[in-house]
């Protein structure tokens, strides 16, 4: 069954380890959100990727979620002792990664090649696509200004509200003919319990993508997704507040809305804390699948996974009756 899975970083890894677990090697293309790439000490940082990349691979640190498990700091300390900026920890381990992405990108080499070759070198048996080979740069605004992505999230601690979210250079940036293939040959997509604004929004923002969905949709394979946002909160981070600041609702359903508003999904699972919103999100056209999302550890991820498939595979199966009964 070959299943596309979008997602952001630590929610998406964790439901992408799922969808490894229960899926053959090879079936599983997860497409992830570039839009929290930067630039820091001369290296470029792709944390969802990577965030994907080490979970996928079994050596995710489990209590932060991203970067290596076991990790020392020699280099983070000896920048300190160099008066530089260490509000942003590379682990030592992690920081061979990006020596090795930074010579081939140097080299010239395509981002999703890099990709292709770290998941390869890692042991990776599924596939992990970077969204775009273009720069897109997330940015937020707030009463103190624009922000960069991880200025925002990291330095600052996601502490000022957001008002407004730029996906800076998506407009220019297109999906590589991997990720257009693999949703062309998708039988389920799957969007993660990610952060909705920024961390699906810029997958969505990046000509194509949206289009190769909505055609593979056409073809009747179903788009299911997950809400990060159970009982009003998010599992981790501001995405909760980040809704509630940009206007929107904070719930199972102000997911549903967002969605909605992309024609993006055919169902969407939402916690079984939020049962009471699923005749609401009905009514917006999705179907809604009430199940246990809250993923504690790999065995509750791989149960997710086997819902959200099944569940998608039950959303098929309807529409294949419908068609056949008109
Ligand atoms: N998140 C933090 O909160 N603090 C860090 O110092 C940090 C370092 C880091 C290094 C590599 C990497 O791949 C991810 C890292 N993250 C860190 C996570 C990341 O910045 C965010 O969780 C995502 O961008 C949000 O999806």
């Amino acid at each position: 069954m070959r299943v596309v899975c979008l997602a952001g970083g630590v929610g998406g890894a964790k439901l992408a380890d799922g969808l490894a677990q229960v899926l053959q090697p090879g079936e599983l293309t997860v497409v992830v959100n570039t839009g929290d790439d930067f630039e820091h000490h001369s290296l470029a940082i792709w944390p969802d990727h990577d965030t994907v990349l080490y979970t996928l691979a079994g050596m995710a640190d489990p209590v932060q979620g991203w970067g290596i498990e076991g990790e020392s700091w020699h280099v983070m300390d000896q920048l300190a002792t160099l008066g530089e900026p260490t509000w942003f920890r590379l682990g030592d381990k992690d920081i061979a990664t990006h020596l090795y992405r930074n010579e081939r990108l140097r080299r010239g080499v395509r981002p999703t090649e890099i990709a292709l070759e770290l998941a390869a070198a890692l042991g990776v048996r599924s596939i992990v696509l970077p969204m775009t080979d273009q720069p897109v740069r997330t940015r937020v605004r707030t009463d103190e200004g624009w922000l960069d992505f991880q200025d925002y999230f990291v330095r600052l601690r996601q502490e000022p509200a957001v008002r407004e979210v730029a996906y800076g250079g998506a407009g220019l940036a297109a999906a590589t003919p991997e990720v257009e293939a693999a949703i062309a040959a998708a039988e389920i997509v799957v969007v993660a319990p990610s952060y909705p604004v920024v961390s699906i929004g810029p997958i969505l923002a990046v000509p194509g993508i949206l289009e190769s969905i909505r055609e593979v949709r056409g073809r009747g394979a179903p788009s299911v997704g997950v809400s990060g946002i159970v009982g009003g909160k998010a599992l981790r981070g501001p995405a909760d507040r980040m809704l509630t600041s940009l206007g929107e609702e904070s719930s199972a359903l102000g997911v549903a809305r967002r969605y909605a508003g992309f024609d993006l999904l055919d169902g969407l699972a939402i916690d079984d804390q939020d049962a009471s919103q699923a005749g609401a999100i009905a009514e917006l056209g999705i179907q809604p699948l009430v199940t246990a999302t809250v993923m504690t550890n790999r065995a509750s991820r791989a149960a997710l996974a086997s819902a959200v498939l099944e569940f998608a595979i039950g959303i098929a199966t309807g529409r294949t009756t419908e068609a056949g009964a008109t």
